[in-house]
């Protein structure tokens, strides 16, 4: 486990891997960030991307149990998959293309699973990884 800074407390950072192996695959993937507080039953959704076009077995998992709320459950694959030695990239924020209601398992309650990631991130032209620079069009 490490500590990580998120700019507003230092976190402990965990890896968690599903099936055994943690692995890439070359379709696509489920990025999920997600924060729980140590002692809290449930973890809240920091941002959701379902980033290239993952095989079903690769994609978003339900969360069920005590203290979930229902998500929508509608964010789509992307369209197209970033080639080797280039990434995908968020080009929009999430207010517009996203429930903000309160509603969701996101953080401040919104429902990430519900975004529109054709509206908020690139679908073509993909560009090397551009690590620590935030585009002007995401800063608030
Ligand atoms: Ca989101
Ligand atoms: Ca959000």
């Amino acid at each position: 486990m490490k500590k990580v800074f998120t700019g507003a407390r230092w976190c402990a950072k965990t890896i968690i891997v599903r099936n055994s192996t943690a692995s890439l695959t070359n379709t696509g993937e489920v990025i999920s960030l997600f924060e729980k507080d140590a002692g809290a039953s449930t973890v809240h959704d920091v941002d959701l991307l379902l980033a290239g076009q993952p095989a079903a077995n690769n994609g978003l998992v339900a969360k069920t149990g005590s203290g979930y709320k229902t998500d929508a459950m509608t964010i789509a694959n992307q369209t197209s998959t970033p080639g080797s030695g280039l990434s995908t990239k968020r080009i929009a924020l999430e207010a517009g293309h996203e429930p903000q209601t309160g509603a969701g398992n996101g953080i401040t309650g919104d429902d990430e699973t519900a975004e529109d990631t054709s509206a908020t991130w690139d679908k073509t032209g993909f560009t090397a990884p551009t690590p620590g620079v935030v585009p002007a069009a995401l800063v608030p």
